[in-house]
């Protein structure tokens, strides 16, 4: 409060108060002060990345102006507020994005043009800002678009990694990382460093009885870390609404500084210290699917979680509201098990600090959190070993066994003698350690848990979390299928195709009401749209062209089919499905005559992604697709007929240019363990067509655009079971087609066969869990049915145009508003009739 100006003194405030750049003259002129006094340059010393800088300012300056009047309408109107708790923002580029949000990048195009850069060239600067892994990360990040898009008060809460998801380097075939290493010349931050909270670890749990004699119990810490806040602003498209991401930084505290050892003269272990704590938040975990129990992870995530509790909390009782409306003005989203202590520490906070009765407190509890699960693979469901927990949070532990009593004493009263029921649905596992199974805190201590597609949650309610459907009925469960934002992913990506739309729809509308896009149905018999379509698609799969020339020094036809496998590497997405098939077609062109070569048509085979450091099978993969590539690619008598790719580094800003340039791309997983994907919702939006297996929202994908428009292929997820038991018990029979393809790695056409031993025994041998004999068949045959429909160039063009017609389901604004009705209960600010 004492920071605040006393109203007589306001006056000289408002006068001076910033105001934005209107013009372009007025960009220039912000541009150029930028320029040369934040950046202490000139133009004599002004290169591209300057360039980048001086206009990111400059938009900088206008997003904190609307950022900081969200902020002030937000506390004045006082509605309930979203918290989305992510370990993962994937943001990737953010100068584009605040560009065309707020409607100036012309503007900016032809200032920068008249001081002498392509805006192009300034973009490009950007360093992605790369905080996750795959698709769990990117879809918080369109998560915060949406929100603030569509005006919700709305803030992200998640770690400032000094270290985002490593950069990919390829050497001799082999992936190598690099630290990524993001925050310099990042101005979209802003530290605050009077926001800060001191975070425990280790001690002990102190009991006590107070004045009434009540029992009461206090954590003495034996560490403490400080959380230091940066926030990112958050604008959204064409409104006033710029939300907050805020992301905790890890430091010693300032107590923390051991002046005895610094008094006896021992500095370096004092410093020492000092970086012990900062390490919190240094790096992070590059695995996408697996979790890997390590201490420094759950460090990571209570740190996390208790530091943004503590601002929420601050935040609400600023408020003077009493503790039974806290679910009225704060919803918390659970992205994943990754922020599950954050039910425990706001138990904790209730009970141990502000004195609730347990009952009151955990009603409040489970009112405020919501949870998402993004997978059924039983490695990726996060345990934490006891003794690990009891030591780093004694009395986190002691509320979790008390959970867990009140649950099982419940349960047991609706399902007598039902012991097994018990030791299945308890918090704890009873292993050697004992676990902690964080799935079902977050299940029992949320109002609702939601998967991401439909398949996937009818399969979270009939395998994985059966048991809780049982005990707490339907209700608790529910779905809502993944989106992306239309603003990143066509506009962006697509100008020229999103142009097109707008021009045969009479606006930009689409972008802020995606399924306005079935009026294009309209235009599918047009000649000339199709005409201007086909051209787009040309003139993206020229500019991937380009960026394959430039990250692998090979040329490819632009002319050829373009068929995209990029996401992360993992055995379950099933890239060995793919670069075996690419080994037969290879094979299949060697065996033809000229004559029979001359009807193919040419392909060239794209695949990118990250394979986890540790993840042995997924980095043979990358090394078999790189060897594969190192010979087709040089084969004179194949020449443009194939042509393997893979480009490094793929992440978000490689995504964008991707996307649009596809012909076809691949969504390939085993049935019933991919549970959404969205990247599938990216190439179609951009009019490409896909391949792939009936799983995630491929599902959904195929309903809405028809099944003629979709290539799908392969076993489905019901009999996936039968089929892996099959493998060991009843006569399972290689697929002799793939045993073509194994034979020829085998005879070393592709390098040293040793190298791929793993990845063939895994079939062969060890009963090919994810069943890449059982689909290889069907898989093929797709493929070739590919071919044949690409030759008839306008039948594929109306699939791509009709395709991008239906996709109006898929926006991340339906998805956002599908969480506020159905989880969140928050309403949208009216900011209609503002200023
Ligand atoms: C991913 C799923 O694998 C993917 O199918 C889904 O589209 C995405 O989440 C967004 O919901 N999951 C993860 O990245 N990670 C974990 C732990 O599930």
């Amino acid at each position: 409060v004492e920071a605040s100006i006393p109203e007589p003194l306001r006056e000289a405030w408002r006068k001076h108060s910033a105001a934005e750049f209107t013009s372009k003259d007025e960009f220039e002129r912000e541009f150029v002060r930028h320029i040369e006094t934040t950046l202490a340059r000139s133009l004599y010393n002004c290169d591209e990345l300057a360039a980048y800088s001086g206009t990111a300012l400059a938009f900088r300056d206008r997003l904190i102006i609307e950022w900081n009047r969200t902020q002030q309408r937000q506390t004045f109107t006082d509605q309930k507020r979203v918290y989305y708790l992510s370990l993962e923002f994937l943001m990737g580029r953010a100068l584009d994005n605040a560009m065309l949000n707020v409607g100036m990048k012309d503007v900016a195009r032809d200032g920068l043009a008249d001081l002498g850069f392509r805006i192009e060239d300034a973009i490009s600067q950007e360093h992605d800002a790369a905080l996750g892994n795959g698709g769990l990360g990117r879809l918080a990040a369109c998560f915060l678009d949406s929100m603030a898009t569509l005006n919700y008060p709305a803030w992200g809460y998640g770690l400032r990694y000094r270290y985002g998801i490593f950069k990919q380097e390829i050497v001799n075939g082999y992936q190598m990382e690099i630290p990524d290493y993001w925050l310099d010349n990042n101005p979209w931050e802003f530290p605050r460093h009077d926001i800060t909270v001191d975070i425990q670890f280790y001690g002990h749990v102190r009991k006590y009885q107070d004045e009434d004699g009540k029992v009461c119990h206090s954590w003495e810490a034996g560490e403490t870390v400080q959380a230091v806040a940066y926030d990112v602003p958050i604008p959204g498209y064409r409104t006033k609404t710029t939300n907050n991401l805020r992301l905790w930084s890890s430091k010693a505290s300032s107590g923390e500084f051991d002046f005895q050892k610094f008094n006896a003269g021992d500095y370096e272990s004092a410093v020492a210290d000092q970086q012990t704590a900062e390490t919190i938040s240094a790096v992070l975990y590059p695995n996408d699917n697996l979790e890997r129990g390590k201490e420094l992870r759950l460090k990571q995530q209570y740190f996390w979680c208790a530091a943004s509790l503590y601002d929420i909390v601050r935040r609400f009782k600023k408020t003077n509201r009493a503790w039974s409306e806290f679910p009225d003005q704060v919803a918390i989203q659970l992205n994943d098990t990754h922020p599950t202590l954050a039910i425990v520490e706001l138990q904790r906070i209730l009970i141990d600090v502000e004195g609730l009765e347990w009952d009151e407190a955990w009603r409040i509890v489970i009112g405020t959190f919501g949870y998402t699960n993004h997978t059924v693979l039983p490695e990726a469901l996060e345990k934490w070993s006891v003794p690990l927990m009891q030591n780093l949070l004694p009395r986190h532990l002691q509320i979790i066994y008390d959970i867990n009593l009140f649950f099982l004493q419940s349960v047991e009263k609706r399902f007598p003698n039902d012991r097994d029921m018990l030791s299945r649905v308890s918090i704890i596992e009873e292993s050697h350690p004992k676990m902690v199974r964080m799935a079902h805190i977050a299940i029992i201590g949320s109002h609702k848990v939601n998967g991401v597609a439909e398949l996937h949650s009818d399969l979270i309610k009939t395998t994985i979390f059966k048991d809780f459907v049982e005990i707490y009925g339907p209700d608790r469960f529910t779905n809502v299928t993944n989106g992306i934002t239309p603003r990143r992913w066509l506009h962006q990506a697509n100008p020229a195709l999103s142009a097109l739309i707008a021009e045969k729809l009479g606006g930009y509308e689409f972008l802020t009401d995606l399924t306005l896009l079935d009026k294009l149905e309209a235009f599918v018999d047009d000649k000339k749209f199709r005409q201007e379509w086909a051209h787009i698609k040309a003139n993206n799969k020229l500019r991937l062209a380009r960026l394959i020339k430039d990250v692998t020094g090979y040329s490819v036809n632009p002319n050829s089919l373009f068929d995209v496998q990029v996401k992360r590497i993992h055995e379950y997405k099933r890239q060995q499905l793919n670069i075996f098939g690419v080994i037969h077609r290879y094979l299949s062109l060697k065996a033809m005559t000229p004559e029979e070569r001359k009807k193919v048509v040419p392909r060239v085979s794209i695949f990118g992604g990250k394979a986890a450091p540790g993840y042995w099978m997924a980095k043979s993969i990358i090394y078999l697709i790189n060897s594969v590539a190192a010979v087709v690619n040089k084969d004179d008598e194949i020449g443009d007929l194939l042509k393997v790719i893979f480009i490094e580094d793929y992440n978000v800003s490689k995504a964008e240019i991707i996307c649009p340039a596809s012909d076809i791309s691949e969504h390939i997983s085993t049935a019933g363990t991919e549970a959404s994907g969205t990247s599938n919702m990216k190439f179609v939006l951009n009019g490409g067509l896909i391949i792939g297996t009936c799983d995630g929202a491929n599902i959904e994908i195929t309903r809405e655009i028809g099944e003629q428009n979709i290539f799908l292929f392969g076993n489905l997820a019901e009999d996936v079971e039968d089929l892996r038991h099959r493998h060991f018990y009843g006569g399972f029979q290689l697929d002799p087609q793939l045993k073509r393809v194994f034979e020829t790695i085998k005879e070393g056409t592709f390098g040293d066969p040793s190298s791929f031993n793993s990845l063939i025994s895994s079939i062969e041998e060890h009963g090919d869990y994810y069943l890449v004999s059982d689909d290889f068949n069907s898989y093929i045959a797709t493929h070739e049915m590919v071919d044949k429909e690409f030759q008839n160039q306008e039948e594929w063009l109306a699939k791509s145009i009709t395709s991008v017609a239906r996709m109006g389901f898929f926006s991340m604004d339906r998805v956002t508003n599908e969480y506020a009705d159905s989880i969140w209960n928050v309403e949208p600010l009216d900011i209609a009739d503002e200023a």
